[in-house]
């Protein structure tokens, strides 16, 4: 289904994962997160869970943003409570990885799980593939995770601007080619995650955020790559307006620190909009969940708008809550 052709779509950033129930329950089943990541049948059953208990519009691919350095034979180490961790390299080291082929075994079992979930999903209901946009899989290649706010990626955007654009551009050659391989399997909307776009210099947007991406979606739409297109650059803030003319995506995800009144007052109307609920509203929920989703109904009325919130749902999140907004959007509707 083409994400743009329905009405109010509603979904949910990390709507697969810790805050249900029965994620949980299967995902003890496997040790490690990236085995989790690659196995079949965990990928199949994970990504299908939110749809069984929400019946929400659109599913999301189970998988990570960091299978892409994973791939690329850097090693990746899922920490219980803690969060990923990358193997440090030198900066000659990060140029010089190549495409590891079993590692690429092991995507392929995503791809498979794919076109299985596309046949078991309702053929109204859109199928999320993903990638990391190209800095922020970057900034956990360089500093190995977000302990510290990605310093030495930031001081190496500074004094070793030629380099860290080489590591881009491999970065973008292979996010292209796994975004095409999710598109051909089966997924029907395709979205770029740049959770970390606020630690790039203001003066340094084109070349580190803009430029990578929009060189992705071009490479796409030269294979005749025809699904929407979902940017997620968060922490951008005003900076978002500079964003959508650089940027060619269908559809832009807002993250929860902006002002739905001012985006819709300042992006063009042809650009569509994703959000932006504060996860810790609906985390909360109770009378400011409902005051806030009705304020945002009414704010995106007239709009093309996909129902979603402004960053991932919390793990402690009550699956009630989620019901509930669920509920209030599909009455008003
Ligand atoms: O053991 C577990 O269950 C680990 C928790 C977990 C989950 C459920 C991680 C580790 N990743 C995921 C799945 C995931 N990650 C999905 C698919 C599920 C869904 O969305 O429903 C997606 C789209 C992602 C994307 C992702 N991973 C992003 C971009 C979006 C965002 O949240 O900003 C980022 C930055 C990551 C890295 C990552 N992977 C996992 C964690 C805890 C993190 C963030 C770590 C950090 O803050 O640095």
């Amino acid at each position: 289904m083409n994400i743009l052709d329905l009405d109010r779509p509603i979904w949910f950033m990390r709507q697969a994962g810790r805050h249900l129930p029965e994620y949980n329950k299967i995902r003890v089943r496997k040790k490690n997160f990236l085995e989790f990541c690659f196995d079949y049948e965990s990928i199949v059953t994970s990504t299908l869970q939110p749809i069984k208990r929400y019946d929400l519009d659109c599913a999301i691919i189970f998988s990570d943003i960091l299978v892409i350095p994973y791939i690329l034979n850097q090693r990746v180490d899922f920490i219980k409570g803690i969060g990923p961790n990358l193997e440090l390299l030198e900066m000659d080291e990060l140029l010089n990885l190549t495409l590891n082929q079993k590692k690429l075994e092991d995507l392929k079992n995503c791809y498979n799980a794919i076109r299985e979930i596309r046949k078991l999903l309702h053929k109204n209901k859109c199928l999320i593939g993903f990638c990391g946009a190209p800095w922020t899989v970057a900034c956990y290649m360089v500093d190995g995770n977000s302990k510290n706010g990605f310093i030495r990626t930031k001081k190496l955007m500074r004094s070793e601007k030629p380099w860290l654009i080489k590591l881009l551009r491999k970065i973008v050659d292979v996010s292209t080619e796994h975004l095409m391989n999710q598109y051909k399997s089966g997924c029907d909307t395709l979205m770029i995650f740049e959770s970390w776009a606020a630690c790039v210099d203001f003066n340094e947007y084109n070349d580190f955020l803009y430029e990578p991406v929009e060189k992705i979606i071009n490479n796409l739409r030269s294979m005749n790559v025809d699904v929407p297109i979902i940017v997620f650059p968060k922490g951008v803030g005003e900076k978002i307006i500079d964003y959508v003319n650089h940027v060619s995506a269908d559809i832009i995800s807002i993250d929860n620190q902006m002002n739905m009144n001012w985006v819709i007052k300042n992006i063009n109307r042809n650009v569509v909009l994703q959000g932006n609920i504060d996860p810790k509203v609906l985390l909360n929920g109770g009378e400011i969940l409902e005051k806030n989703v009705k304020e945002l109904l009414k704010i995106v009325k007239g709009r093309k708008h996909i129902f979603n919130l402004g960053h991932g749902i919390l793990p402690e999140t009550p699956v009630e809550n989620v019901q509930k907004i669920i509920d209030m959007i599909r009455l008003q509707k």
